[in-house]
């Protein structure tokens, strides 16, 4: 079906979860919605209080530009604008930007009649953002304890905590997460140049099907995990990357406190070796 006719077959009402038909039309190839309004109402007023707050530290290199989280003597509580307060209220504009975004994927996964693993999986992406900016600060007693939103500020943060905890790769959670980024790098990569092998041939070359795609891997390695199963595996391979991504932060400086290298003590102290 062309694509214009399947839109006029397909942009029917209904599938909204608020504001019934109220919300419930297109701006040109747009579905609008009520979270579409949230999202726009909250990403507007989140970057503009971003570019207030480089107006405030006085700089417009976009390197430098940092909204900081308030000092860690503000606890948990609300901080003046310029001492965090910013950051706080800029927080929850992103989680009123980024859930909203979610909840408009699934009204149009609903309206389409498919199902929620894309909202689904953008919202462990959310998890991950949440378990810096939130829960963890939260288990630690300050909001101080977040990241600063500034390219250079954030990197600097990231360095500062990593070495915290002596050498952030020995933190297992994080050796599991990094092996879910290369697995899944190495699952991308096998699925992007299996699918241009066979679907983008040459000039006056016959396009290739799934038959010999599957037949590829099971002459190379004698197992093809199939057009769809390869697609289980990256969604798969995805999410855990980022779960374990926030797992292997907040349980730094929640429930360990040392340096990650000594985690492996119990290794070393396994009782049939521990006396030798
Ligand atoms: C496959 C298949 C695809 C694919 C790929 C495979 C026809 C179009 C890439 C091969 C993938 C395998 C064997 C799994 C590799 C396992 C890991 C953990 C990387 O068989 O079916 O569909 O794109």
């Amino acid at each position: 079906m062309a694509l214009l006719n399947f839109e006029k077959k397909y942009r029917v009402p209904g599938g909204t979860l608020v504001g019934g038909d109220l919300f419930d039309f297109w701006v040109g190839p747009f579905f609008v919605g009520f979270f579409g309004v949230t999202t726009i109402f909250f990403a507007a007023l989140g970057t503009i209080l971003i570019f207030y707050g480089a107006v405030l530290q006085g700089t417009w290199n976009p390197w430098l530009i940092s909204i900081d989280p308030p000092p860690l003597e503000y606890g948990l509580g609300a901080a003046p604008l310029r001492e965090g307060g910013l950051w706080q209220v800029i927080t929850i504009c992103a989680h009123g930007a980024f859930v909203s975004w979610m909840l408009r994927e699934i009204e149009i996964s609903r309206k389409l009649g498919m199902g929620l693993h894309v909202p689904f999986a953008f919202g462990v992406a959310i998890f991950a953002y949440t378990t810096l900016v939130v829960i963890r600060p939260v288990l630690m007693g300050a909001w101080g304890h977040a990241f600063p939103y500034g390219i250079w500020t954030h990197l600097d943060w990231v360095s500062n905590t990593g070495y915290a905890y002596g050498n952030f790769h020995y933190n297992p959670a994080h050796m599991i997460a990094v092996t879910f980024f290369f697995t899944n790098c190495l699952a991308l990569a096998l699925h992007g140049s299996l699918i241009l092998s066979a679907a983008n041939p040459n000039k006056d070359k016959e396009m290739r099907a799934p038959d010999h795609e599957d037949t590829f891997f099971r002459d190379f390695i004698g197992y093809s995990i199939g057009p769809l199963g390869i697609h289980r595996l990256g969604l798969l391979l995805a999410l855990n990357a980022g779960f374990w991504s926030a797992i292997c932060i907040v349980i730094s400086g929640t429930i360990w406190f040392e340096e990650w290298v000594v985690w492996w003590d119990w290794w070393l102290n396994l009782p049939w070796w521990a006396d030798l």
